[in-house]
């Protein structure tokens, strides 16, 4: 037997500073202590417990990476150890976490004004508040800019028309930051702040969801909901605003995905040792040790990429087609340990007591939402030709 660190061949653990290290460990206890006991139920009959957020918020991981308005500060290397050990447990989790994060907090302190900033920061930062993103529509996924909300100005601000679907927490939601096209910008893509309770406001559950069940997703439709143009974000337009904020959360899933997959990887591991089929473990037989080591391989090289991507983040030195590189390659690689670990645990893999068979059907979602695997390719695909094949 060897001595090698097998969990982390590469010892990414010297990579990190003390304190990155600590916020991993501190995240690491509550994940495993807090949400691991809960996930099969909460999956099992799609419960999610907002008290996670205010939980998430007592330890300081909402918003985490802004400094003041009631948030710590931390790097983005310390952020996506946190989304590692969230989706260690389940994806939905990290998807709440980081819609509150990126999605919501960071366009709001990059984009907002400072009695935006001042009014909404704090109470997210606690989760007091839950907050959701709209960009999404029922006719525009993968090319927002086809987008049908419509912003209208009105004396003292704007009605807004339209509807989003797929939008993670919109149910439970007290902050909506939505993006629409105004005709008194160009028909230019803006944000805007929206509350809970304002008129011709809501946002119906989808129901039938099959993967992230332990996340709430829904829809928000909006009939003529006057904003006030204090709401407004004032300075952004374009898919510049959206898109800043979509860096940093696919960051982040970057590293989710692998924390998915290093649950599954670690139970196929301990599923080898203990089950015996003729007369030995699965884990001594040639084709299991294969696919271990394949996890193995696939988990380290993304998480260095992503350590690499969240260094430069933090050096304010990257671009977002690296970030397009980590999503799509770890998403797309932990889709695969997940789909290799439910099938070396045999019957018992599609038994969600075991674990895998939900991080893989959620993992289809975490592949497909915040650019698709091919969009990311696309995306990729443009910045080395100079050719665009979206349309
Ligand atoms: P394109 O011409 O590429 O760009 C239009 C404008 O946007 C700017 N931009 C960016 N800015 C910052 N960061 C980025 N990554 C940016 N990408 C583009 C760009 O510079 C330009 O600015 P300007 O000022 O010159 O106008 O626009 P396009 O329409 O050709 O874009 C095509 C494409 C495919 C790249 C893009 O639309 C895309 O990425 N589509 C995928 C859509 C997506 O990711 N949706 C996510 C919805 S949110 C979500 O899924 C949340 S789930 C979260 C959870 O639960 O965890
Ligand atoms: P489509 O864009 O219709 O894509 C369908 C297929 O066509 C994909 O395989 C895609 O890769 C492919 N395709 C599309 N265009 C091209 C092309 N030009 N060339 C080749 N292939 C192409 N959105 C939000 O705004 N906020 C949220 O909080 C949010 N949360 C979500 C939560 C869940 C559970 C899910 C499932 C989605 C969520 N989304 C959210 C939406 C998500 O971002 C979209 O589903 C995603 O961007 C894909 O869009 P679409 O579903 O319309 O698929």
């Amino acid at each position: 037997t060897s001595k090698s660190n097998w969990e982390d061949i590469l010892l990414l653990d010297k990579q990190l500073s003390d304190e990155e290290r600590m916020i991993r460990d501190m995240a690491h206890d509550f994940c495993q202590q807090q949400l691991q006991p809960g996930i099969l139920m909460a999956n099992r009959h799609e419960n999610f417990d907002a008290n996670i957020m205010r939980q998430f918020g007592e330890l300081g991981l909402l918003g985490a990476t802004i400094d003041g308005y009631g948030c710590p500060g931390v790097s983005y290397v310390s952020y996506g150890l946190v989304a590692r050990e969230v989706e260690r447990v389940d994806s939905g989790y990290r998807s709440a976490m980081s819609v509150q994060s990126s999605l919501v907090m960071h366009p709001i302190y990059t984009w907002g004004s400072e009695a935006q900033k001042q009014k909404y920061l704090p109470k997210l930062a606690t989760g007091e508040w839950i907050g959701c993103f709209g960009l999404t529509e029922p006719d525009a996924g993968s090319d927002p800019a086809g987008m049908k909300t419509r912003a209208k100005k009105v004396p003292g601000g704007y009605q807004l028309s339209g509807s989003k679907m797929w939008i993670t927490n919109s149910p439970i939601a007290d902050v909506f930051v939505v993006w629409a096209k105004s005709a008194a910008h160009d028909n230019q893509i803006c944000g805007f702040v929206l509350e809970k309770g304002m008129s011709g406001l809501s946002a119906p559950k989808i129901e039938g969801k099959m993967s992230l069940k332990a996340s709430i997703t829904g829809e928000i439709v909006m009939d003529n909901v006057f904003v006030p143009e204090d709401n407004m974000f004032p300075d952004v337009r374009g898919l510049r605003g959206p898109f800043s904020c979509l860096n940093m959360a696919r960051y982040g899933i970057s590293w989710g995905a692998m924390g998915a997959a290093e649950d599954c990887w670690h139970r196929a591991r301990q599923y080898g040792l203990d089950r015996q089929q003729f007369n030995k473990p699965l884990a001594q037989t040639q084709l299991f040790q294969k696919k271990l080591a394949d996890m193995q391989t696939e988990i380290t090289l993304g998480l260095q990429a992503s350590l690499r991507v969240g260094r430069l983040i933090d050096d304010k030195d990257f671009d977002p087609t690296m970030i397009s590189l980590v999503k799509r390659n770890n998403c797309g690689k932990a889709l695969e340990i997940a789909r290799m670990s439910r099938d070396m645990h045999g019957g018992n893999g599609i038994a969600d007591e075991f674990h895998v068979i939900r991080h893989m059907i959620n993992l289809e979602t975490v592949n497909t939402y915040e650019g698709t695997h091919d969009i990311h390719a696309l995306i990729l695909g443009r910045a080395q030709t100079g050719l665009q094949a979206f349309f």
